[in-house]
């Protein structure tokens, strides 16, 4: 509890609320949120309500404070949380992380770079020049991943519609001295088609307001936004360039957007049973950009080079077939576009400080900024994705929160007690699970000899999960209103219901994409370009594999990530959305209920409670608190610290309300933290007195 922190900013600790229940846990969240007090702890968790407005917060004199502070000595805030995973990392040599949830718009990617500017700031005191060369990097390359990586969306005007994990290496001394990035699924369904009212991602308004040379068509409708796209291309521009992008790479960039854009306005049509290209023009315009012969663009796009046995032959598109692949060659290329600036980053900022080879100690603080919850009118395929990943964080969050509290209690050698909980296991099984889950359920319809649908999907969900209490459907449940279509389906999630509908899983979990046009743009004479496309080297004679799915590969994914965050010591930031406005002044009370409620935070309140609500180590406390005991005040002569807490705590009759662990006293009840506070505040009232007199000489 900070001293600082007077009750007319409402209480810093959910723990000290004086009964947890929702109502006081609400009217604490609302006050802290009008009073301008946007976070708050549960004990080492950081809760967040997005402001929605510029808070003067993040300035250097406010790192000043933070920096190898306590969390309990300041008023919460991201910064005491990230120096507590520095302090962590650099103190016991351990490997951290920072976990980062919260649904859509909720201000988590705004708290990622928050915490990235503060380890930052804090790092490198003898300004190495190598070191200070990483953290520019580290800091740059949000801004060109946001350009690649984020869209408008009807919840985020800059929502991230990729996971992010990124790891800090720090050397010895506790600087950073490298980096790795790891992306998770790119929406990338977004290039071809955005619901009503959103944008395609950034970096295509930027480069075609920017990059007229490109002559890139894109419908006016779309560009209206707030976003300035003009300001944002020369921040990219320029970052790219810092970061080591040759001149050639970010032309190739720029090429392969305007490629994908005049891709979007390619139309084909019938000339008896030819299929055709209507608007031949672009075909030169996209040869030109990718450096390709004319005819190799044209027949990529109308034929499909298939081997039967030994023979191979080239099999007219329909139409359809034509829409299908001009389609899945514009989200591919995207697709690769912005993994190859990942790995692009990751080769610039990887470590190479031999300093830290040497020495041979090299630690790592990860940072985790991932798509958040959302409901969207119409859900498919990539929401489907999103929501089980933040269950499997959800999961996460519910083992790591009370496993610390057990670890701890077992080290210190305290008994624990169970505290219930919602476990959204069941959910994470639903889709994840071996030949039942939904995940396994689509890849085998995909792998059907016969007839794939997404209808046959669906009805091997119905048959496999007709009993599950988190699945339903229209088939399964015909009067259920939410349900409209025969074609949806509804998962409960851990953060509300949620309608998909089945149309497009099919084709997006295979994710096909015709060899022609790997061969087309390995062909190019651009080497930026080819080398983005090594698989298109392979004859059709020689594509034997079937790849892996989109789900296969996005849950393989998801299971890393969570055992490499497991591995780490986490620290959490929990971010709560207060409306659905963007609006700095309203705190929508059943919005955010809701979202205290899925989050599980009163729960973590009760759980970090039913222990106890405060923990210190001896010298810390006794630091603290030792003025108001005779027995400690100004030294003690017991034989260690814990003797000295002890007779602290018995003298003032609390005693009854603690437990002594090996390094650390544990306090059970609020009260009696606050009645220490109280007790401390009054002494050091009454010495700021007696002060004061000694200087006026009356005394
Ligand atoms: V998504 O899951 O990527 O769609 P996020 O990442 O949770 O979402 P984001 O950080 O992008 O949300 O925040 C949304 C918007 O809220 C930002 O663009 C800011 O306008 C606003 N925001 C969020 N946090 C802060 C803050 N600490 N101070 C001021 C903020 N504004
Ligand atoms: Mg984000």
């Amino acid at each position: 509890m900070a001293e600082h922190e007077s009750l007319e900013f409402g209480k810093a600790d959910f723990v000290l609320l004086d009964n947890v229940s929702m109502e006081e846990f609400m009217a604490n969240l609302k006050l802290r949120f009008e009073k301008g007090r946007i976070y708050t702890y549960i004990g080492e968790v950081v809760v967040s309500v997005n402001p929605y407005r510029a808070m003067n917060i993040y300035g250097r004199d406010v790192i000043e404070q933070y920096k190898g502070r306590e969390l309990y000595e300041r008023p919460p805030h991201l910064f005491a949380i990230a120096d507590a995973a520095y302090k962590a990392m650099k103190r016991r040599n351990k490997d951290t992380c920072i976990v980062i949830s919260g649904e859509s718009g909720a201000g988590k990617t705004e708290a990622s770079k928050y915490i990235m500017q503060y380890i930052a700031a804090i790092t490198n005191p003898n300004q190495r020049a190598e070191v200070e060369r990483v953290k520019n990097m580290l800091l740059k390359s949000n801004c060109v991943l946001e350009a690649f990586g984020n869209a408008k969306t009807n919840r985020n005007d800059n929502s991230s519609r990729f996971g992010k994990y990124m790891d800090i290496n720090f050397d010895f001394k506790g600087d950073p001295i490298g980096g790795h990035i790891n992306n998770y699924l790119l929406e990338k369904s977004r290039v071809i088609f955005q619901q009503e009212g959103e944008r395609s991602f950034h970096s295509f308004y930027q480069v075609n307001m920017c990059a007229p040379v490109f002559i890139c068509i894109v419908s006016p409708s779309s560009l209206q936004s707030c976003i300035n796209d003009g300001a944002d291309f020369k921040a990219v521009a320029d970052a790219m360039k810092v970061i080591g992008f040759t001149g050639d790479e970010i032309q190739t960039v720029y090429k392969i957007l305007a490629t994908i854009l005049h891709l979007g306005n390619l139309t084909f049509g019938v000339d008896g049973d030819v299929t055709l290209i209507e608007n031949t023009k672009l075909v030169s315009v996209i040869r030109e950009l990718l450096s390709t012969k004319e005819e190799n663009v044209e027949k990529a796009l109308l034929y499909r080079t298939v081997a039967t046995g030994r023979d191979v032959i080239e099999k007219q598109h329909t139409t359809q077939e034509a829409n299908y692949g001009r389609d899945a060659l514009a989200k591919a290329m995207y697709e690769r576009l912005f993994c190859w600036i990942v790995s692009r980053i990751n080769d610039i900022i990887e470590v190479r400080n031999y300093d830290a080879k040497i020495h041979g100690k090299n630690t790592v603080i990860g940072v985790l900024d991932i798509y958040g919850f959302e409901i969207f009118q119409n859900n498919s395929f990539e929401q489907f994705c999103i929501n089980y990943c933040n269950e499997k964080l959800q999961q996460l969050f519910i083992q790591l929160v009370l496993k610390q509290e057990q670890d701890e209690y077992q080290r210190e050698g305290i008994p624990w007690k169970h505290i219930d909980y919602f476990n959204n296991q069941i959910i994470v099984d639903l889709v994840e699970q071996q030949h039942k889950g939904i995940f396994a359920v689509l890849d085998e319809a995909c792998m059907n000899v016969g007839k794939v649908t997404d209808e046959v999907f669906l009805q091997g969900l119905n048959t496999k999960l007709a009993k599950h209490a988190h699945y339903t459907s229209r088939k399964l449940s015909p009067t259920d209103k939410s349900l409209e279509f025969d074609r949806d389906f509804r998962i409960r999630h851990y953060a509300g219901d949620v309608v998909y509908s089945v149309v497009g899983f099919i084709d997006k979990n295979k994710d096909t994409l015709f060899q022609d046009f790997k061969r087309l743009l390995y062909n190019s004479s651009n080497s930026v370009l080819k080398a983005m496309w090594p698989e298109g080297k392979l004859r059709i004679t020689e594509v034997t594999k079937r790849p892996l799915t989109a789900a296969t590969l996005f849950k393989n994914s998801m299971i890393s990530l969570v055992e490499n965050l497991a591995s780490k010591e986490p620290y959490y930031v929990r971010c709560i959305k207060p409306n659905d406005v963007k609006s700095p002044l309203l705190f929508e009370h059943e919005r955010c209920r809701h979202q205290v409620e899925y989050l599980g935070l009163l729960e973590n309140v009760r759980v970090r409670r039913a222990g106890f609500a405060n923990r210190q180590t001896y010298p810390r406390f006794l630091q603290r608190y030792k003025m108001i005991s005779e027995f400690t005040w100004p030294n003690h002569d017991l034989p260690s610290d814990k003797d000295a807490v002890k007779r602290l705590l018995q003298g003032c009759g609390f005693d009854h309300d603690v437990a002594y662990g090996k390094t650390k006293v544990f306090i059970r009840t609020p009260r009696t933290l606050f009645s220490l506070e109280e007790q401390r505040a009054e002494m050091v009232q009454r010495i700021v007195l007696f002060l004061q007199k000694v200087w006026r000489g009356t005394i």
